[in-house]
This record gives C-alpha cells, sequence and structure tokens, in this order.
C-alpha cells in the first residue's frame, strides 16, 4: 500500500504506466484551459495572412474592399470588401496600394484585423545611376 505522502515524493508507488497516463491527461487539461482562456479573451476565428491591392476604402473608414490574392486555407483571388476591426487600420491606406494582412474569419464574418502597405521594391542600388 501506498502512503500518500510518500506517493508524492516517490514515484515508484504509482506503476510507471499510469505515471505517464496521468501526465498526459493533465498536460491535454493544461491545454485545453489555456486555449479556453485565450479564446474567451481574443476570439475563437482563424487568423490567415492576405495580401492584394486597396480597390477603395469606405467613407466611414471602417471596411475596405480589396482585389486580394489567394489566402492559403481560405479563399481564392478575388475582389472583395472586409469590415476593419478598427479605423487606425486605414491609416495611410488608399486606393491602389498594395498592402498584406490579416484576416479574422469567424464563421461567415471575416475581418480584417491587421494591414499595412507594402511599401514598392527598391530599385537595386546603381539601378539609378544614370
Ligand atoms: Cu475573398
Amino acid at each position: 500500500m501506498c502512503d500518500p505522502r510518500v506517493v508524492s515524493t516517490r514515484p515508484k508507488c504509482f506503476p510507471p504506466r499510469q505515471l505517464s497516463v496521468r501526465g498526459a491527461a493533465a498536460l491535454a487539461l493544461a491545454i485545453l484551459i489555456a486555449g479556453a482562456a485565450a479564446c474567451s479573451r481574443e476570439s475563437s476565428g482563424k487568423l490567415y495572412p492576405i495580401r492584394g491591392e486597396v480597390v477603395s476604402v469606405s467613407a466611414a473608414r471602417n471596411g475596405v474592399v480589396l482585389a486580394h490574392d489567394t489566402v492559403v486555407g481560405f479563399m481564392q483571388a478575388m475582389t472583395m470588401s472586409f469590415p476593419v476591426a478598427r479605423s487606425e487600420l486605414l491609416d495611410g491606406i488608399s486606393t491602389g496600394d498594395r498592402v498584406e494582412g490579416v484576416v479574422l474569419v469567424e464563421g461567415a464574418r471575416s475581418t480584417i484585423v491587421g494591414l499595412a502597405k507594402i511599401e514598392p521594391a527598391t530599385p537595386p542600388a546603381g539601378a539609378a545611376a544614370h
């Protein structure tokens, strides 16, 4: 018989197999709890990187129409409008800009949660020397 006080300090009181099962269950539970905590704070959606060109920015600055490239694992290239999580995301963004960002997909809703203008590629050094 194992004395409970001995169990806590002497693992040999548990058969090794039982120990590992308990360890795995505890680990799975810890992951679940961590995941649930993260979800309640953020959201249950999935994030995808997105790239495209700005077709228009809504007058209320709460949405943007993007001609976006393929979003791997989510959708093919198309032109569509997205709500933006915060109007500040559209600061400095205007029609014709090439942008990249992050889209949060929750069920049927996809919201732009990050957006930045891609600076035009700088010409190689010496290219404009003449
Ligand atoms: Cu789309």
